[in-house]
């Protein structure tokens, strides 16, 4: 009785190890990598619908092996922390505004400058130029995935703005460079990232805003501004980036798929920006019978003269920081010329 019962622990025994062996030497079937993606705008926003296009794309040249789950809205990192959010880890990806903090983004936020570009498309490709070739010092800690900016700036108002004398003093909300144009012309900017800005308006703290004009449409500023002046000037540069300890664990295969798409997505989103705010401005002015206001020519050389000095100021700040002032904005006028074409 009792060789049998040991006989019979022995076996349990064996049994067990076996099973042990078997699920020990199978290959763990591996999930796909999932990474999560912050952005601080709401969805139907350009931001996010260009995070949402990276992710279909980056999920259809993975073949499933990367899933991106996204996070529109500030649900996960708001405006204002996005960057040091996706260096301590909060989110794996984050997609940031430079303008909103213009004294760390130096190099890159001189797209803020008036330099006469025309495009979403243009501004997109010269940001993405100007940061592989001087790859400044800010975005060390982390790996940038693309950049892209806003088509230019132009000016929304509750009251017409035809002349210097009408935007004296008004109350328009801002930030970063479009910020400094504004103060240069003598308006009053209000520095405030973009989600604040449909309350500030409805409860009058502004009297419009300078921004790219999808923005009639996409927050319906439209129903409140009835002007929009042109004044076609800074662009707002905003960049993707992933935090370093999450790109070092990728795959080569998967970051060989993110490092190819990144002119790509910069290219898509400015055609996507330039598209959607001749559709927005089309919609503002047949549903919203939203006014165009041209400036002449010879008003507008006026207000051009005004922002001379914002440039010499960058280069001032540039050259504090030690960095090649005149050679950027050189390398600048070509990369525009060149992407013009
Ligand atoms: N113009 C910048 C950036 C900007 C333009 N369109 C959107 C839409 C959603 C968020 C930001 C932006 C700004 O004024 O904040």
């Amino acid at each position: 009785m009792k060789g049998t019962t040991r006989l019979f622990r022995f076996l349990a025994l064996a049994g067990m190890l076996l099973l042990v062996g078997i699920v020990c030497s199978t290959p763990a079937v591996a999930g796909p990598i999932e990474l999560t993606y912050a952005n601080f705008p709401p969805a139907p926003t350009f931001p996010c619908v260009q995070m949402e296009r990276w992710k279909v794309e980056v999920e259809k040249r993975t073949q499933g092996k990367v899933l991106v789950k996204t996070f529109p809205g500030g649900t996960l990192l708001g405006d204002k922390e996005m960057m040091d959010g996706v260096i301590a880890g909060q989110a794996n990806i984050g997609n940031l505004c430079m303008a909103y903090q213009p004294g760390r983004f130096v190099v890159t936020n001189a797209l803020g400058l008036h330099l006469g570009i025309t495009s979403s498309r243009v501004g997109s490709l010269v940001l993405w130029d100007l940061y592989t070739k001087y790859k400044p010092e800010e975005f060390a800690k982390v790996k940038v995935l693309t950049m892209f900016t806003t088509a230019p700036a132009n000016i929304m108002s509750t009251k017409p703005v035809r002349t210097l004398a009408d935007i004296q003093g008004m109350d328009l909300r801002a930030s970063g460079g479009a910020a400094e144009v504004l103060k240069a012309w003598g308006a009053n900017p209000v520095g405030m990232p973009m989600p604040a800005t449909p309350e500030a308006l409805q409860k009058g703290v502004v009297k419009g805003l300078i921004s790219s004009l999808e923005v009639m449409k996409d927050f319906k500023f439209a129903e409140i501004c009835k002007y929009v002046t042109m004044v076609n000037t800074a662009l707002y540069p905003f960049a993707v980036v992933m935090n370093m300890d999450t790109w070092k664990s990728l795959p080569p295969d998967v970051q060989k798929v993110m490092d190819d798409l990144a002119v790509e997505q910069a290219r898509w989103t400015g055609e996507y920006m330039d598209n959607h705010v001749t559709e927005a401005m089309t919609w503002a002015k047949e549903t919203q019978k939203v006014e165009v206001i041209e400036l002449p020519a010879a008003e507008k050389a006026n207000w051009d003269k005004k922002l001379e000095p914002l440039t010499e100021k960058w280069i001032a700040e540039a050259k504090a920081k030690g960095l090649p002032a005149e050679a950027i904005l050189a390398d600048l006028r070509e990369m525009i010329a060149r992407h013009t074409k």
